[in-house]
């Protein structure tokens, strides 16, 4: 199988967009990004942050606490945040403008009640695997080119993962947005990303090396098509033959 280059799409829904509940500031300017790229790929797959009403990453959850407090939920550090992303309600859906029909599977994330899930590809202790490795793996994909919100969150881990599962991994930066809790916190998250071996490239640069190919294909094919009429080189490859 001809190894096979991957766009993950990291949670491109409501709430974390102007308006929502977890608006990541300037977070809708990448919505035309994601459409713009899809083309380029062989595959494309997308993530939900995917929470129960009654998720413990929800400061409304716990007695007296506020967006942004730190509780320990179930043995882990946890951020406390607005209620976000619930199940099925308008927050959660993916924004209006953003093109889908590429979309071949959808992930989910933050599903049980008593863990996060930052990284679309386990929670945050490690327990509970989304299926996005294996469905990659049996995608022959070697390379996963990750976007999206946030920069310093579910992309981040998201990437960490993707790292230590062994892909080659490629991160779309005018693609991903942060909320920045911290005013550096999305700058911070790139370096350290790039220190440990992604690829922190540009919506650009991945369109041009995608066109580069179908025009390399067609030099070739016209090439070959030139070596079947020249009568010279049939008498050399019937003298080999
Ligand atoms: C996210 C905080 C809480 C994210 C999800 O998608 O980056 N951040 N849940
Ligand atoms: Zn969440």
């Amino acid at each position: 199988m001809k190894p096979k280059r991957a766009l993950i799409l990291v949670d491109l829904q409501n709430d974390f967009v102007p308006g929502g509940a977890l608006a990541v500031p300037n977070g809708d300017a990448v919505i035309p990004i994601a459409n713009k790229v899809q083309p380029a790929f062989d595959l494309v797959v997308a993530t939900q942050d995917w929470h129960p009403r009654s998720h413990g990453s929800f400061a409304a959850n716990h007695r007296g606490k506020l967006p942004g407090d730190i509780v320990n939920l179930n043995g882990l550090r946890q951020i406390l945040w607005p209620v976000h992303c619930v199940q099925n309600t308008h927050g959660a859906e993916f924004v209006a403008g953003l093109d889908r029909s590429r979309v071949k599977k959808i992930f989910h994330k933050g599903i049980d009640p008593w863990i996060d899930s930052y990284s679309c590809f386990f929670d945050n202790g490690h327990r509970r695997d989304t299926g996005l490795n294996k469905y990659l793996k049996s995608q022959g994909v070697r390379d996963v080119y990750l976007m999206g919100l946030a920069t310093d969150y579910c992309v981040k881990f998201s990437v960490l993962d993707a790292l230590q599962l062994g892909y080659n991994v490629h991160v779309i930066e005018d693609g991903c947005r942060g909320i920045n809790l911290k005013r550096d916190d999305s700058e911070q998250t790139l370096d350290q990303l790039r220190r440990l071996g992604a690829e922190i490239t540009r919506s650009s640069r991945v369109l041009a090396s995608s066109k580069a190919k179908p025009v390399r294909t067609a030099l070739a094919r016209a090439k070959r098509k030139i070596s079947i009429a020249r009568p010279g080189r049939r008498t050399m490859a019937r003298k080999h033959a």
